[in-house]
């Protein structure tokens, strides 16, 4: 197996989780400033996941995700100011602010939308396979997901049809192993979810979503699968939470020892740890980086706040499509 993160591309990956959790860090931060309008779901803890896919992907490929979205939307490319933007409900946002943090989407990378319908992804990635497919295009698409919208009815449906009709498309479910307050546990009889995939003929894998690494790997097998016709594939990717569900959670459901153990298995400070072991960066380089991500991150939010509100009159443009009949 090569030794992926001993390069600069794993520098790279590192360096996009580490912007990622700082941006994200400041979800609560101005949720409670009542600079966000609505709730909005941070993913520190996930990073791995979201790089480590969007690594294996291009810029052509889909991706649709799901009301966590924000790290998925960020690794496909996004700008951060604008989504950060989008996310305060500002017009420079990717949607005209019309949308925020669970409607974002971005047309020109791939990014057919966060959803704050719980499942819905599954359909609109589904769809666009069927889409790529059609048009013979050679792209692929990716639906993430948790592990409280693998209950969904959709689930199955779409693993079904993608498996006969040999679809160009990729699930990843991002077990963190709460929907909201219930755990999987409560949930879920069977918690080898990378069973429901194989039911269907769908090639399933249980991915340690904590790692760069093992999800980049897992992903490029996905999405050369994907790309060779041979169909859908079904990553599984362990992962965890830190912060509440959303802003203002009080987690009664967890304790905190709990997220303390989770906390070392941390996907950035162990690939840097092995990264600083390989010989591809120092500790002192890295805190120079990181000095730079604080500043990039601040003048993304300082971006969002300078930007203004949506004028009212414009409140009916860009919500329909022009082809759309009335
Ligand atoms: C169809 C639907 N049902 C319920 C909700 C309320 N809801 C929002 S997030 C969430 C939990 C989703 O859990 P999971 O899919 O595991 O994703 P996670 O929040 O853990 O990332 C629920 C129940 C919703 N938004 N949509």
């Amino acid at each position: 197996m090569s030794s992926y993160v001993a390069t600069q591309q794993g520098l790279a990956g590192l360096e996009l989780m580490a912007k990622i959790r700082e941006f994200e860090r400041r979800m609560p931060l101005l949720s409670e400033e009542g600079l966000i309008r609505g709730s909005t779901h941070p993913s520190l803890g996930m990073e791995a996941v979201a790089v480590g896919v969007s690594l294996a992907l291009t810029e052509d490929d889909a991706i649709a995700s799901n009301h966590r979205g924000h790290a998925h939307t960020l690794a496909k490319g996004a700008d951060f100011g604008r989504t950060m933007a989008e996310i305060l409900g500002r017009s420079d946002g990717y949607c005209g602010g019309k949308g925020g943090s669970m409607h974002i989407g971005v047309k020109e990378i791939g990014v057919l939308g966060t959803n704050g319908i719980v499942g819905a992804g599954i359909g609109i990635a589904t769809g666009a396979a069927l889409a790529a497919k059609q048009k013979g295009d050679g792209t692929v698409a990716v639906s993430y997901f948790g592990d409280g919208a693998s209950n969904q009815g959709v689930l199955a449906e779409a693993f079904n049809l993608t498996a006969i009709w040999r679809l160009p498309v990729v699930f990843v479910l991002e077990n963190n192993h709460y929907a909201q307050s219930a755990s999987i546990e409560e949930m879920i009889a069977q918690t080898d979810l990378s069973q429901r995939g194989e039911a269907y003929g769908v090639p399933s894998v249980n991915v340690d979503g904590m790692d760069l690494q093992a999800v980049f790997e897992a992903a490029e097998a996905g999405v050369a699968r994907a790309r060779a016709g041979e169909g859908p594939s079904f990553l599984v990717c362990d992962t965890y939470r830190y912060l509440g569900h959303m802003a203002g959670d009080t987690e009664i459901y967890r304790n905190a020892a709990e997220v303390e153990a989770a906390k070392t298995k941390d996907p950035i400070a162990n690939l840097l740890a092995r990264l600083i072991e390989q010989g591809v960066i120092t500790q002192e380089e890295w805190d120079t980086t990181t000095a730079r991500i604080f500043e990039e991150v601040e003048a993304a939010e300082q971006f969002a706040r300078n930007s203004p509100f949506p004028n009212p009159t414009e409140a009916f443009t860009d919500v329909y499509s022009k082809g759309a009949r009335a």
